[in-house]
């Protein structure tokens, strides 16, 4: 287990806070990168149709993913200890795809959509607080050429929606040898570089909310009980069991089980 000192704590939160942004190294070895490649490249022709998504229920080295002590750690500090993972999905850059694709994700799957965006909000984002976060496992080393994310340094906390074509010139590339991470503010500004070499650039993603907001996936419906079991006393919480509004009334309801409790199992609904 790789835990990492206080003083390295402190220099992450320090990052997030500053740049929106922090690269932990050392988090996967390289058998699992080679390995949750080959599950990409296997799986890559059927992309389309979802082969990418929940890919802790479809491969063993995708557990690893949410029990990484130190990257649990930062999350529950900037989110909360009851934290939910939201989804957990492959990204492939072929040779010659990315590049130009700045965008906070927060405007795409968040609380920033603009279905979701009041009128007295004014374009305005919440920016005094981490909402969520997204990291990104560099399953490739990541380099200035090769298809890394890029990442514009303290644009969590710009304050409005649209991204500036001048962001372009304060983009910094996340390079980072295989298996880092790179977690990052779900209003930092980001994007796939242009993959100008001959090899294919793997990475996964894999965001998480704060328990209150809505997550991708209703992780509880979607975790396999194998893969629970095995993600310990943890998993409740990470798969959002307790974090799942009752439609019973609350005497009825088991907050831990996320569900009718035993005598009133006649009320459930799945
Ligand atoms: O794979 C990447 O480089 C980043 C993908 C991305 O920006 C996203 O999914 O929001």
């Amino acid at each position: 287990m790789h835990t990492m000192t206080e003083e390295s704590f402190q220099a992450h939160v320090l990052d997030m806070k500053v740049e929106g942004y922090t690269i932990l190294t050392d988090q996967l070895t390289p058998e699992e990168c080679a390995e949750a490649r080959k599950e990409l490249e296997t799986r890559y022709p059927d992309r389309e149709r979802g082969s990418f998504e929940w890919l802790f229920n479809k491969a063993r080295v995708f557990e690893r993913f949410y029990q990484l002590p130190d990257h649990l750690r930062l999350i529950r500090h900037f989110l909360g200890p009851d934290a939910l993972l939201s989804a957990v999905y492959g990204s492939v850059v072929m040779p010659g795809e990315g590049g130009r694709g700045l965008h906070s994700d927060s405007g795409i799957t968040g609380h920033n959509r603009d279905a979701s965006m009041p009128d007295a909000d004014e374009g305005r984002r919440i920016t005094s607080h981490s909402i969520a976060l997204n990291t990104i496992f560099c399953l490739s080393p990541f380099t200035e050429t090769n298809g890394a994310t890029e990442f514009v340094p303290g644009s969590h906390r710009y304050e409005y929606l649209d991204v500036p074509d001048s962001a372009y010139d304060n983009a910094r590339t996340a390079v980072a040898p295989e298996g880092s991470l790179v977690l990052f503010d779900v209003n930092t500004w980001h994007g796939t570089t242009k993959n100008q070499t001959g090899e294919t650039r793997y990475a996964v993603l894999s965001p998480w909310r704060r328990r209150w907001t809505k997550c991708e996936y209703e992780m509880a419906r979607v975790v396999k009980p194998d893969v629970l079991e095995r993600a310990g006393e943890d998993g409740p919480v990470i798969f959002g069991f307790q974090a799942q509004s009752p439609y019973t009334e609350l005497w009825q309801w088991d907050r831990e089980e996320g569900g009718p409790k035993p005598e009133f199992s006649h009320l459930r609904r799945d």
